[in-house]
């Protein structure tokens, strides 16, 4: 090589880094928590957001794509490369009914189906190709990207981020109260025989420990499904283990404080409390730091529907643990350095979901009772500095509308086929009182809330899902990152 060509090559080298550098400067990444309890919705809303937003027939609500500017967007190589990848293909393929398994369990029969509760952690990156809408953003490049991070986990885990304000002994207490309760009794009746025969201050063997844990992992599982049952049932991986099945970490449960003070080093006492901390330390604290630590933006998803079925405190209670959940984030407008080093999540859309299960007039009493119940949390995040909406929404719009007659009077209700029933099921939920406290909010609802079947034909070539609301939702969310 002579000394010119070696000159051309770095000229062009230095070229490209210029270019990458430009590149760079016109790329922004926004990292989404999705936040919401088990079965509030997570998986089928980033799914859903994925599909609509790779095919944007059904977004015009999203003004980037009312105004034309959004040129392609991609799946991209996701930034983490210890998580796996979302499975956004195997979930298109369940709801499009394309699912081998699902088909033979249902004879060979192909039937759309939800996707799984998630049992594992798992990130994504979409990528939006856009032209800037203001004139002077153009003059620094005509096309910019924006990228998507989004991390979908099991709901279950999002109760330990409470674990973070509640030493052992305040987390026991808690636990207890409740398996003491008498809803709980039955559940619980293996768990408190075995610990009323441990010895809390006698020294602490592995065999000791797993003998109060075992019982106490089977009374979380078969208490859950209690109907009473709190919101708040931690450890959270005690419920779903994830890579984490059968370790130290898991062996602890909750035992009463002991009542003269302080307990030996070598204590069972002593090793539960060391083991909650380990728990707290090693696989709560990773969790909030490496998935919800570096969040621009936040979706609080609201099942509000069915806990207003669920009647009594259930409305509380998911206040109550939404609220406790959302005090762990780092709320607020970001400044300049912040946005580099210590992001502050500057937006957040609480979201009630499913809102294809009450017809279209009821659905602002929905999204009043949802922003009335995450009042608490939004009212301090604004306070914060960030900017907050509630919308209702359905990531997938599984129902369609009819008539029914309901005390001599003609109702409007949701309808469709749904799992467990034959033919089109017909619901009406009544009137949705917007107060949490009212009486109406308390008495719950007299049947279960149906599980709509995904539609039949609903993932077509080319084109996004039917939902209510996403694109709207999403302008709030993104829309000025894409000006
Ligand atoms: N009709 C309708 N049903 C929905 C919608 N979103 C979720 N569902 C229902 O709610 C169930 C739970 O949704 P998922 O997305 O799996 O909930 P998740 O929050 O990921 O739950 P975990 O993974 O267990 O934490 C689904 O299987 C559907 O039955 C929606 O937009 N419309
Ligand atoms: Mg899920």
């Amino acid at each position: 090589m002579t000394v010119l060509d070696r000159l051309g090559r770095q000229i062009d080298n230095g070229l490209e880094a210029a270019r990458d550098g430009v590149e760079q400067a016109f790329q922004q990444n926004l990292r989404i928590g999705v936040t919401g309890l088990a079965r509030a919705g997570k998986t089928v809303f980033i799914t859903s957001l994925l599909r609509n937003l790779l095919h944007r027939d059904r977004l015009p609500g999203l003004h980037a794509v009312a105004e034309g500017r959004i040129e392609a967007a991609r799946l991209n190589p996701q930034p983490d490369l210890t998580l796996p990848r979302f499975p956004f293909e195997a979930h298109l393929a369940m709801l499009a009914g394309d699912d081998p398994a699902h088909a033979q369990a249902q004879g060979g029969d192909p039937a759309a189906c939800w996707p799984p509760g998630t049992t594992n952690i798992s990130e994504i990156r979409l990528s939006l190709r856009y032209r800037p809408g203001s004139w002077l953003a153009r003059q620094f490049g005509e096309t910019r990207t924006l990228h998507l991070d989004i991390v979908d986990y099991p709901g279950e885990w999002l109760l330990d981020l409470t674990l973070l304000r509640l030493d052992y002994a305040e987390w026991s207490a808690r636990l207890l109260a409740d398996a003491q309760s008498a809803d709980a009794r039955p559940a619980a009746s293996a768990f408190l025989a075995a610990m009323a025969q441990a010895d809390p201050e006698a020294e602490a063997t592995d065999a000791a420990a797993e003998a109060l844990a075992q019982p106490f992992r089977r009374y979380l599982q078969i208490r859950r499904e209690n109907a009473g049952a709190p919101l708040a049932m931690t450890p959270g991986r005690f419920l779903l283990p994830g890579d984490l099945a059968g370790s130290p970490v898991l062996t602890f449960a909750p035992l009463p404080d002991s009542a003269g003070g302080g307990s030996r080093r070598n204590s069972l006492r002593a090793l539960m409390a060391r083991r909650y901390e380990g728990y707290r330390r090693q696989v709560v604290e990773p969790f909030l730091r490496e998935q919800f630590g570096r969040l621009n933006r936040q979706i609080v998803l609201v099942d509000t529907l069915s806990a207003l079925a669920a009647g009594g405190a259930r409305l509380d209670q998911l206040s109550q643990a939404l609220d406790e959940v959302l005090q762990v984030f780092r709320h607020g407008r970001p400044s300049w350095l912040s946005r580099l080093f210590a992001p502050r999540i500057d937006r957040i859309a609480f979201c009630a979901t499913k809102a294809d299960h009450v017809p279209d007039p009821l659905r602002p009493d929905l999204r009043r009772l949802t922003e009335n119940l995450c009042f608490g949390s939004s009212n301090r995040i604004r306070y914060e500095g960030a900017e907050t909406a509630v919308f209702a929404l359905a990531a997938i719009a599984a129902t369609g509308e009819a008539w029914r007659e309901v005390g001599g009077e003609r109702r409007r209700c949701v309808a469709g086929p749904a799992e467990g029933y034959r033919g089109t099921t017909l619901f009406f939920p009544g009137a949705i009182p917007t107060d949490p406290a009212a009486p109406a909010a308390r008495t719950g609802f007299d049947g279960p809330v149906p599980r709509f079947l995904p539609p039949p034909g609903m993932v077509a070539a080319g084109r996004g899902l039917p939902h209510l609301n996403m694109d709207h939702m999403l302008q709030f969310l993104i829309g000025d990152a894409l000006t």
